[in-house]
């Protein structure tokens, strides 16, 4: 099957887990339930449940008892996203392309749908530990829920805000991108071989030079990008003085990083993956680094 197709057969299969996954907020109050839905079904390209469903299918345990925990991951990124939009935070007015939660719904409602959705994530886990409770399972959700917390991505968001604390080293920046951005990703990877009976060593290095490539092309984004192609406002972390990947390495300094890590990525690939599903993995490292989808 060609890249294109592999992808989007995950990502439809994820679309479903979360449109069944959205069926909770059926009977909650109106407008927080639309704020959930509206950020849930906002687009987005789903990398984290499809890196789930794709390294649980190289595995052999693609299985739709899975499924929600694919749900689970875009839950937890979409709160992340709607909370890191907030005035408070980053203060951006598109997300995906469209008004971000707190422009659309006020930033009460972004609030508490965003904790709406990271509750709703764990429900998702805990549905799936009462129905399944193998260890692979047990071990995953544990896995996801330390990643997404103060240990994790909120950690990361935390030295990302700690402006007294923050430098334009190298050491403060990797430190806060391999917890805000890569925690997550690395999770998606390392969950789904956790079920599939994979150590943690064997996928967690994957995982991390995966989310920091990913983060990296991000601040080069923001600095080189098209607004109109990336869905949000950019240009944003220059103008206000932000520690990222480009005042760190400059433009063309970064540039090189990434290509380092997307090399370190598909060796990475050749250690973890057998020799039919390879390619896929590759190509996907190749697409993100240029972002191109
Ligand atoms: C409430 C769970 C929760 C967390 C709050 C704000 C925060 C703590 C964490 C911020 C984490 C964050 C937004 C990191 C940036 C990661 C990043 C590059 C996001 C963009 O991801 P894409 O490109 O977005 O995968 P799409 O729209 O394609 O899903």
């Amino acid at each position: 099957m060609d890249f294109d197709k592999r992808y989007d057969h995950y990502r439809a299969i994820a679309e479903n887990s979360i449109l069944t996954a959205c069926g909770r907020f059926s009977h909650v109050e109106e407008t927080l339930a639309k704020a959930c839905i509206y950020s849930l079904t906002a687009g987005g390209k789903r990398l984290r449940p499809v890196l789930f469903l794709s390294v649980l299918d190289a595995f052999g345990c693609l299985d739709e008892k899975y499924y929600p925990l694919a749900a689970a991951l875009e839950f937890i990124h979409t709160s992340s996203l709607v909370h890191d939009d907030l005035p408070a935070l980053d203060n951006d007015d598109m997300r995906r392309g469209m008004p971000s939660a707190h422009k659309k719904f006020g930033e009460a409602f972004a609030v508490i749908s965003g904790d709406a959705l990271l509750n709703a994530a764990y429900e998702l886990c805990f549905n799936l530990l009462c129905d399944d409770g193998s260890v692979g399972v047990r071990r995953a959700c544990r896995y996801i829920s330390v990643a997404a917390g103060a240990g994790g991505m909120l950690g990361g968001q935390g030295y990302d805000l700690d402006e007294e604390k923050k430098t334009d080293s190298e050491e403060y920046l990797l430190k806060t991108d391999l917890l805000k951005t890569s925690a997550l990703i690395r999770a998606a990877i390392v969950s789904a071989g956790l079920i599939a009976d994979k150590s943690i060593d064997e996928t967690e290095v994957f995982g991390d030079k995966l989310g920091l490539m990913f983060q990296f092309v991000d601040d080069l984004l923001d600095a080189t990008g098209d607004s109109f192609v990336v869905g949000k406002t950019l240009g944003k972390d220059s103008e206000e003085g932000k520690i990222t990947a480009v005042s760190v390495y400059g433009i063309d300094g970064l540039s090189e990083k990434i290509t380092v890590l997307k090399n370190e990525c598909l060796e990475y690939i050749d250690a973890v993956f057998d020799i039919d599903n390879r390619p896929f993995f590759k190509e996907l490292v190749e697409r993100l680094a240029r972002r191109s989808f």
